[in-house]
């Protein structure tokens, strides 16, 4: 299945707002207005973007801390990611709690799971469920190369490998797991070799070649949804910046750096688009205007939301909360009420 121009100005748009999101989050991160860690994915947008448009409606997808674009993709408004890095109390997770948490049900979108490799037997749990229930949901979800060491992936991939259950897991290497570089981080040549072990089905892709990453994703989606088992894709990418924006990177080799940055995906997109007549720079001009457009205001809406109050935080916690609620005014006459 070939990824018609439509399709391509439509990616270029997420890798693009991706980015551009991404710069004023760091901002707002610089002005202390946001709240908690910025893990960015300067230079992996292509990785991201292009696996989750190779899910469909009705899919599932669990992210990881470098899937801004993923989170794009499945229809998350920037105005939204942005009350939840500022922990607004309109925000989706009320102010409760930051972007690593930011979760849309209603579109597939689940949010990460901070203890790396969980997220796979999560997610092999979530279509298990759904094909008791009939559907044929494919469920995504992300890893770097230090996730894929931990005791959970194994677990998590053997599982869903017994089971032949429909996931796709996206390997991110991107060089580094924190300051550990990968050869310090995983023994097998490749992060797909892993595959074998469990009789699951694997490939290896240019992570920063978008195209590329649309259509292995497209066949391990397929093969998921055809009842083969999972898909382990790896995407061979580079983390731009530190592990988070406190991070200096001073163990990162300079030369490294700048060869990976002549590689950047959106660059290389926007060649392909000015070869094949798909989006000429005056068109992307415009494209970019409309996003930066689309930010004024969506930064200027998010820093008006209100600051969570906190009675509401006691709220949509438990399933007794009325109960809860009544004991603490108990408990604190006049108190936070
Ligand atoms: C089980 C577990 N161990 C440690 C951490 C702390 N931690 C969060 S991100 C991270 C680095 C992850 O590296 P990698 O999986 O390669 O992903 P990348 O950051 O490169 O995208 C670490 C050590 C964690 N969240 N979970």
């Amino acid at each position: 299945m070939t990824t018609s121009p439509e399709q391509q100005r439509d990616l270029y748009r997420h890798l693009l707002l991706t980015r551009l999101l991404e710069e004023r989050m760091v901002s707002l991160y610089r002005q202390g207005k946001m709240t908690g860690g910025l893990f960015r994915c300067l230079g992996q947008e292509a990785t991201a973007v292009g696996s989750a448009f190779a899910l469909e409606e009705g899919d599932l997808l669990i992210p990881i801390i470098r899937d801004l674009g993923a989170t794009l993709v499945r229809g998350a408004r920037p105005v939204d990611i942005l009350r939840q890095v500022m922990t607004k109390a309109d925000a989706p997770a009320r102010g409760r709690d930051g972007f690593l948490h930011f979760c849309l049900p209603e579109k597939g979108l689940y949010s990460a799971i901070a203890m790396l490799g969980t997220a796979v037997s999560v997610v092999a749990g979530m279509v298990l469920a759904d094909r008791y229930l009939g559907k044929k949901t494919v469920g995504m979800t992300y890893l770097g190369e230090g996730g894929t060491s931990t005791g959970a992936f194994h677990e998590g991939i053997n599982f869903a490998s017994v089971q032949k259950l429909p996931i796709v897991v996206v390997l991110e290497f991107n060089r580094y797991s924190y300051s550990t570089p990968s050869e310090m981080q995983c023994g097998a040549a490749t992060l797909a070799d892993k595959a074998a072990g469990y009789g699951v089905a694997s490939a290896i892709v240019d992570g920063n070649d978008v195209l590329a990453v649309v259509e292995a994703a497209r066949r391990a989606v397929a093969w998921a949804r055809e009842g083969n088992g999972p898909f382990l894709l790896e995407c061979k990418t580079y983390r731009r910046k530190g592990h988070a924006e406190h991070d200096g990177q001073a163990y990162v080799d300079p030369e490294e750096l700048a060869e990976w940055t002549r590689r950047d995906p959106i660059a290389r997109f926007e060649r392909h688009l000015d070869e094949g007549g798909v989006l000429d720079a005056a068109a992307r001009e415009a494209v970019r205007a409309g996003i930066d457009a689309e930010l004024d205001a969506a930064v200027a809406e998010a820093e008006a939301s209100p600051a969570p109050i906190p009675d509401p935080e006691f709220r949509g916690v438990r399933a007794d909360e009325e109960a809860v609620v009544k004991r603490r005014e108990e408990t604190f006459v006049g108190g936070l009420r």
